[in-house]
């Protein structure tokens, strides 16, 4: 960002001085200038602007920040568009860029000049955030976006959004300058198969109309996507049942398609048909229509990871795809950072800008984690690289906004993005009254826990050097670290007095409602901290008939914590709530099982010392298998589905080895195919070494399979694809139970 303070204004103030919160404007402008004087906020303004301007959104904006107030005589407002009478005078303030805008604050006037009808609504935007300061400074913002697309992808499985939700989030896209909103959740039948061949029942039709309408009124535009590559058939009959369903949609107000192919297998993934179904919408549907968006189309190698260049997929889109088509592209794997190479790789091959779908924050392969840490890792050096970026958030809509209000932010003026600064403003605005409590909670709560995509984010990264000093000098040596000791200490205090407060909070109810089970845990984690200072402490110290009551306190403490995991968010993924998973409470857990051992061996006790246990591990050479989590809750073990097509190659193994012999019931499988149970052999290794194979029966006439171990004592047992042949499957569940 350009800032300027004029030489020679008068005044005491300049704008970071104006509002203690120490105000910025939201997403970073280009530029802007600020004399050292203000005004009063003016109680009554005059609209001076074009007539045929009364319908359009920015002018309902100002209509609404003076609600009954606008009067002839009242302070002027000249609102213009580029080329008009009316601002002709600041023809050259105006930036020639779409979206661009020119915002003028004087002591006799303030003057609003869009390069088109967008910019002059994001022009408002930025006077609304002004008005919340006391007085007005005097400004001349010069801005315009660094990206032609900016926003959000609602394309993750699990419960989509509710109405009320995605309301909200249109009016904050509204706010934060962001200007599209893709919608298509997966679990959306509609969207999808089975229904993406119907038309939306009445009730559903009434609510997208309503959204459509609200993306209108914040200058959003809203595209609408179709994900028919499941059972698509490459003939006249399916074509026209989209042009069909797309025809619908259009009379429910939509302007704007999308066609998704990702994570599908078979018939629907041939390049060759894909380009020529969507040239044939293009040219048959979006150019006849004429006041349609860009078609936009997520490919079905949409990472650099999966994609065979040599197979052409990728090539064949690129040449053969209409050039106003865009594609989207998530980068060098399914979640990953985009940064220059991963652009200069893909853009060649698509022939045009890539349209990133950035997949965060979402968190629909790691459920029992909250992603609200800051938003880092892309390129700052991208702006003309991209032709859109928009990200895919969390199944919870408010959770989100951390992250998206610094997508905003970026995609708006890539060079001036500060990532730390742009998460504390987001904070701000989520919870102005709160934002010290949100913080807390959410620099605690930002990592995704181990995960199949090997995705990791920073965690308690404030605290860390402290959690670190204190348990190397008491596992090492059984000495306290004093000043780590207090700033921990310190920390568990504010973690309760965080949890406790947000929960009581009566501002932002719906963020509150949709933490609450991570707030609750968040809590414990606090408390649990605290009693294992203590304990360490009371080891240290040979308190021992205290140790021994902290002891179990703490044990109580991993209770509750466990019962909170078993209880709350029980989705059947990643089912439970991990609070603090990458730096608290591995630390907690491990001074606990120290101090637990140094009690046990000066007292000649046999305390249990085990913080937790995973008695499973998961081995596999399928590289989108191998890092997946194992969970164990109570006597059921599971790994953690996929949602993406898997890649098995002829041989590749999943093993799961027990820590000693244990007599397993029934192995469930569902690799989402029909027939797939003689491609692939399942077999047990008994304690005396040798294998068994089990038969793989259908459960049911869709996908699930089941085998029963038999009663001899397992040491492993593993799946392995046996048919000489690469398959492309889903890995949509892998449990097992114990007897
Ligand atoms: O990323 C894409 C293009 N597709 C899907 C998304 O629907 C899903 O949300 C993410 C994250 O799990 N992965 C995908 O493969």
């Amino acid at each position: 960002m350009k800032r300027f303070i004029l030489a020679g204004a008068v005044g005491l103030f300049t704008l970071q001085h104006i509002s203690a919160q120490n105000f910025q404007i939201q997403p970073t402008p280009q530029q802007y200038v600020t004399l050292q004087d203000s005004l009063e906020i003016p109680l009554q303004v005059s609209l001076i602007t074009d007539k045929s301007y009364e319908n359009l959104p920015a002018v309902s904006l100002v209509e609404n920040l003076w609600k009954g107030q606008i009067k002839e005589n009242g302070f002027p407002i000249y609102l213009g568009i580029q080329g008009d009478k009316l601002v002709k005078k600041y023809k050259k303030n105006i930036p020639n860029k779409s979206e661009g805008y020119y915002l003028s604050i004087e002591k006799d006037k303030i003057i609003v000049a869009g390069a088109d009808e967008q910019g002059l609504f994001y022009g408002i935007q930025t006077l609304a955030q002004l008005l919340t300061l006391p007085k007005l400074p005097l400004v001349q913002v010069t801005d315009y976006p660094d990206l032609p697309y900016r926003g959000v992808v609602e394309g993750f499985y699990g419960t989509p959004w509710s109405q009320d939700a995605r309301l909200r989030q249109l009016e904050f896209y509204g706010k934060n300058k962001l200007n599209v909103y893709l919608y298509g959740p997966k679990d959306d039948p509609y969207h999808s198969t089975p229904n993406w061949r119907k038309p939306y029942p009445p009730q559903e039709a009434a609510q997208l109309k309503a959204l459509v309408d609200k993306a209108k009124e914040n200058e959003v535009i809203f595209y609408w996507a179709i994900h028919p590559g499941q059972d698509i058939r490459w003939n006249t009959e399916d074509r026209d049942a989209l042009m069909k369903k797309f025809e619908s949609m259009y009379e429910l107000g939509v302007r704007a398609f999308a066609v998704f192919f990702d994570d599908i297998s078979g018939e629907g993934t041939k390049a060759e048909k894909q380009a020529e179904l969507l040239n044939y919408l293009d040219d048959n549907f979006v150019k006849v229509k004429g006041d349609v968006a860009p078609l936009v189309m997520c490919p079905t190698e949409y990472n650099k990871s999966w994609s065979d260049v040599k197979g052409g997929y990728l090539t064949t889109l690129g040449d053969k795809l209409n050039k106003g088509i865009q594609i989207m592209w998530t980068g060098d794997r399914v979640i990953a950072c985009i940064d220059k190479p991963s652009m200069e790789f893909i853009n060649p091959l698509l022939k045009r800008k890539a349209y990133i779908w950035w997949n965060f924050p979402v968190s629909d392969y790691v459920r029992d984690h909250l992603l609200m840490g800051p938003v880092y890792g892309n390129g700052l050096d991208i702006k003309d690289d991209m032709a859109a970026f928009v990200s895919n958030p969390m199944e919870r809509a408010e959770a989100s906004k951390i992250a998206l209000y610094s997508i905003a932010d970026y995609a708006w003026n890539l060079e001036s993005y500060d990532s730390d600064n742009s998460w504390k403003r987001a904070i701000q605005d989520l919870m102005p009254q709160h934002a010290k409590y949100l913080e807390t909670f959410a620099a605690h709560n930002s990592d995704l826990g181990e995960n199949g995509h090997g995705f990791r984010r920073d965690e308690s990264v404030a605290l860390q050097p402290a959690l670190k000093a204190l348990q190397e000098s008491y596992t090492k040596e059984g000495k306290i670290d004093e000043k780590a000791y207090l700033e921990v200490s310190d920390a568990c205090q504010q973690i309760i007095l965080s949890a406790d407060m947000l929960m009581a909070s009566k501002t932002n109810r719906p963020l509150i409602e949709e933490i609450k089970p991570w707030l609750i845990q968040f809590k414990l984690v606090g408390e649990y901290g605290q009693q294992v200072l203590q304990m360490i402490q009371e080891q240290a110290t040979g308190k021992t008939e205290d140790f021994k009551e902290t002891y179990a306190h703490a044990q109580a403490l991993q209770v509750q914590m466990g019962e909170v995991d078993a209880t709350y968010n029980q989705n059947p993924y990643q089912p439970g709530v991990k609070s603090g998973s990458k730096c608290l409470m591995p630390t907690f857990n491990s001074l606990f099982e120290a101090s637990t051992i140094r009690y046990n061996q000066q007292q000649g006790t046999q305390l249990d010392t085990r913080a937790e246990y995973q008695p499973y591990t998961l081995n596999s050479d399928v590289s989108q298998l191998a890092l997946l989590p194992v969970r164990r809750k109570g006597r059921t073990g599971a790994v953690s589905s996929s949602n993406e097509v898997i890649l098995w190659q002829s041989n590749g193994q999943l093993t799961l080895a027990m820590d000693y012999p244990r007599t397993l019931g029934n192995i469930v499988l569902d690799l989402g195919t029909l027939d797939i149970e003689g491609k692939f052999v399942l077999e047990v290794q008994t304690a005396d070494g040798n294998w068994k194979t089990l038969e793989l029966k259908p459960a049911n006439n869709k996908t699930l399979l089941v085998a029963q171990a038999g009663s001899e004592q397992v040491v492993q047992f593993r799946l392995k694809n046996t048919s000489g042949t690469l398959q492309k499957v889903y890995f949509k569940r892998c449990s097992f139970n114990e007897l």
